[in-house]
């Protein structure tokens, strides 16, 4: 089997419930015909993903979001459909005793609120068989002088031990940064190190979460994956594909060469290997275009670039590095990135059963029709519901 064959086997990605929902921006939420309405509606849309890509295997929740009574029956809905319920999200950024923090704010009672929440989710995980509990914290401040920045890290870190304590053998906590936004002067967790830092001082069991969005223009996303690889810390991605702010777009639609060198470390850090733990998971929201078709893409963006970044002759390009050669290096490099892998991936697609073009099966499917006749009356899907 080849590199190319044997990574793309092991590429799994997992799809956010929320992406099939609405969305959009504080101007405007456009609803969409046939949005679900209801959590099973979304793990129907998702499923509907994997049986076309053979790559979207799981399905993370947000609470409450998606909170149901019965996680059991759910998970049992998805396995149904032939896709397994991945991540637990929590969420602590839409309730107004948050206002000033969650795990950091100064009342214990709202600290203990938060926890209470994260201890919430632990128990939807054990009754899903979920492994990881993701942690992204809308804390922090907008105006110098507003909070004390230690004292937040003091009770950050108080908070997180106590839920930690709580991570099953078998689970994880993965701490999520961002650099701004709720909060625009001062984030709790606005970095990889910060999160690094947290996760650390609780256990093996904790990992930092990169969401590619979540950095400054310019930052150089390929070095923190490579030095949490080389940590052991790297526990998953939100991917997705931003111009300006937290844009949330299709992954690799605003800089697929950026993915691409992503995931050329991924692939060179072992990322992809069977154990190595890193999920990779898309994080978007597709305001404009069709949210089906929209994942899709997403789906299929990672794997034309996990495929390239396969390609990257190592042998060839070590010699380079080591003799000094930086032109041979480069285009050993470039190489891989300018490959057509499209044609590759669709023989290999219809050697596993699954359709040579994944965007035209689905227009072809009707499942988009069917959904919109079905789908009438009720409320669509959306942050908060
Ligand atoms: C925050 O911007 C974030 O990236 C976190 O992962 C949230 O859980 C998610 O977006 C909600 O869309
Ligand atoms: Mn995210």
């Amino acid at each position: 089997m080849s590199l190319v064959e044997e990574t793309l086997d092991n590429l799994s990605i997992e799809l956010p419930s929320w992406a099939f929902g609405n969305s959009g921006t504080r101007f405007k939420v456009f609803s969409t015909p046939g949005t679900p309405r209801t959590v099973q509606e979304k793990i129907a849309d998702a499923a509907t993903v994997h049986r076309l890509t053979g790559s979207a295997p799981t399905v993370a929740l947000h609470i409450p979001w998606d909170a149901v009574d019965d996680y059991r029956s759910l998970g049992a809905y998805a396995e149904d459909l032939g896709v397994r319920l991945g991540t637990v999200n929590s969420n602590t950024f839409q309730d107004d005793d948050y206002k000033f923090g969650s795990l950091t704010h100064v009342d214990k009672k709202v600290r203990q609120k938060a926890i209470d929440h994260h201890l919430g989710c632990i128990e939807v995980m054990n009754e899903t068989g979920s492994r990881d509990l993701k942690v992204w914290l809308a804390d922090g401040t907008n105006y110098p002088g507003q909070g004390d920045i230690r004292g937040r890290q003091d009770r950050l870190a108080e908070s997180l031990a106590t839920i930690y304590q709580h991570i099953g053998v078998g689970q994880r906590l993965v701490l999520e940064y961002k650099f701004f936004e709720p909060a625009t002067y001062m984030t709790d967790v606005p970095d990889w190190g910060t999160s690094y830092a947290h996760v650390s001082a609780l256990g093996e069991r904790a990992m930092v979460c990169l969401d590619t969005g979540h950095h400054a223009p310019g930052t150089n996303i390929e070095f923190i994956v490579a030095q949490l690889l080389r940590l052991r810390k790297l526990g998953s991605f939100d991917f997705n594909s931003r111009f300006y702010a937290d844009d949330d777009l299709i992954v690799g639609a605003a800089d697929p060469f950026q993915l691409f060198r992503i995931m050329f470390e991924v692939v060179r850090g072992g990322g992809l290997d069977p154990n190595s733990g890193v999920a990779l998971m898309l994080d978007q929201c597709h305001n404009v275009e069709a949210k089906i078709p929209g994942q899709i893409r997403s789906v299929l963006n990672v794997q034309e670039m996990t495929a390239r970044a396969a390609l990257v002759d190592t042998g060839a390009l070590t010699e380079a590095q080591e003799s000094g050669d930086v032109l041979a290096a480069n285009a050993v490099f470039m190489d891989a990135f300018y490959t057509d892998v499209r044609p590759a991936l669709a023989r290999r697609r219809a050697e596993h059963g699954l359709p040579e073009d994944p965007m035209a099966a689905f227009t072809r499917s009707g499942y988009q029709q069917q959904i919109e006749t079905e789908r009438v009356g009720g409320t669509p899907s959306s942050w908060g519901a």
